[in-house]
């Protein structure tokens, strides 16, 4: 027979091993479930979040879009068929200051000069003209009337010279 202080000692280091190893079987499993759907909660929370960050970010985008869309709702872009009968292309059209008229053309033989009424009368540029020489030239109206000649060969009497008011 075991002194009475050993069967104790044994008796409460078996309850003491008993419970702890029932609180690690039943323990690990349950706390590791927990865990996990902590883990898939914060998962979904996060997921939640940046969804409704995609939505706000595509709600951003769209604004900025309608606000650009209006800012250059009024202007248009014209392929101008810079030739000869330029001025007839232009006639019966109307235009607005910030419009972009693209001229396409040879460099080689025409070129574009910005004028005044006065040049585009005479046909002559003035010192001031601008000349533009690359063959696809973007030139934004101003408000009035924009005045341009191809300045070589006498194209410009020839009829390659144009008018277009801008309101
Ligand atoms: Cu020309």
């Amino acid at each position: 027979m075991p002194p009475p202080h050993a069967l104790v000692h044994g008796k409460t280091q078996r309850i003491y091993n008993d419970s702890h190893s029932a609180g690690c079987c039943l323990l690990t499993p349950h706390t590791h479930r927990e865990a996990q759907q902590q883990q898939q909660q914060q998962q979904q929370a996060m997921a939640q979040g940046r969804g409704r960050a995609g939505q706000v970010f595509a709600l951003g985008l769209l604004v900025l879009c309608l606000l650009l869309g209006a800012a250059t709702a009024g202007a248009a872009t014209y392929n101008v068929d810079w030739s000869f009968a330029a001025d007839s292309w232009s006639s019966g059209k109307s235009f607005r200051a910030g419009d972009v008229l693209v001229f396409s053309y040879n460099p080689a033989v025409h070129n574009v000069v910005a004028v005044d009424a006065g040049g585009y009368n005479s046909c002559r540029g003035s010192s001031a003209a601008y000349t533009y020489t690359s063959g696809s030239d973007h030139v934004t109206l101003v408000p009035g009337t924009n005045y341009f000649i191809c300045s070589l060969s006498g194209h410009c009497g020839l009829g390659m010279k144009m008018a277009v008011t801008a309101n």
